[in-house]
């Protein structure tokens, strides 16, 4: 990554303190060990490449050298926003959404953690939490996202199907400066966390919304049905063929597209 442009961008926000590395093994492990160390909020671990990157569940996330953005931004939850520690998952990809239509794009939120564009994943989110005792102190809230073509894994290793920002929009997509919108979309949506239009334009940006879906969760428990939208806590709405409706939790969860 351009370091003076990095420096440049990121001092137009309001962030923590930053730490850059052009390797490591993951910056989601780099600052969860920090916010246990004391980092303060909105610090930010960007790294050019991650050699264990991980997704869910301790899947792989791949971000060849110089090719993606990944990064992971610690926030220390204020305690109006500690009701709503499940819709920071939203909060990220809402932001990244916001920042994909900047450039043209419409994306979709596969839930809960996909940003999906012509129904390719570009982007991953990882959130996880460091705990102080019974109470959650910190979040550190991953992003990937592929933005050149050779950050893209090949399909073998892949359980979805996977695109680029450049087959979009060709090669000169600056990380700098998309990392920078993220950022400030995070930040500037984060004071309506707790309000009911964060969770609409949440739904709107659902992919397969009124669409039927299959969402396995866990080891082999499926559950069909229309994808109708989110409950107050994040969780996915769904109502079977006999009109039950159903909730699928955050977890370890596969959403497809009926077949
Ligand atoms: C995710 O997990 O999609 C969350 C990915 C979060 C990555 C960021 S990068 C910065 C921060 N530091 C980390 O170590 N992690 C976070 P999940 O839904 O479990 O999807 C993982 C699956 O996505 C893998 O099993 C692969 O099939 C697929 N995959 C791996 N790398 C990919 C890539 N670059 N593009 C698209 N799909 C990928």
């Amino acid at each position: 990554m351009n370091q003076n442009e990095l420096k440049k961008v990121l001092s137009k926000l309001s962030l923590g303190d930053v730490r850059y590395f052009d390797s490591i093994g993951s910056t989601n492990s780099e600052a969860l060990a920090w916010a246990t160390g004391g980092a303060i909020d909105l610090s930010l671990v960007i790294a050019d490449e991650q050699t264990a990157g991980r997704g869910r569940l301790d899947r792989k996330w791949f971000t060849p050298k110089g090719t993606a953005l990944a990064f992971s931004l610690i926030l220390r939850p204020r305690a109006e926003e500690k009701p709503y520690l499940s819709r920071f998952v939203g909060l990220a990809a809402l932001a990244v959404v916001d920042a994909l239509r900047t450039r043209g794009l419409v994306s979709q939120i596969k839930w809960p953690n996909d940003i999906l564009l012509n129904g390719r994943k570009v982007a991953g989110i990882l959130v996880e939490s460091v705990w102080s005792g019974e109470e959650v102190d910190g979040l550190v809230v991953g992003l990937g996202m592929n933005v050149l073509k050779g950050s893209v894994p090949s399909a073998d290793v892949l359980t979805f199907p996977a695109t680029s920002l450049e087959e979009l929009l060709g090669p000169l997509v600056e990380r700098e400066k998309l990392l920078q919108d993220i950022l400030a979309g995070i930040i500037a949506l984060r004071p309506h966390l707790g309000s009911d239009s964060f969770i609409a334009s949440w739904e709107k940006a659902l992919a397969f919304r009124g669409e039927q879906v299959q969402a396995e969760q866990g080891e082999g428990t499926l559950l069909a049905g229309k994808l109708l939208g989110l409950e107050p806590d994040g969780s996915l709405r769904l109502s079977a063929q006999d009109g039950r409706s159903m909730t699928v939790r955050f977890g370890d969860v596969h959403l497809r597209p009926h077949a």
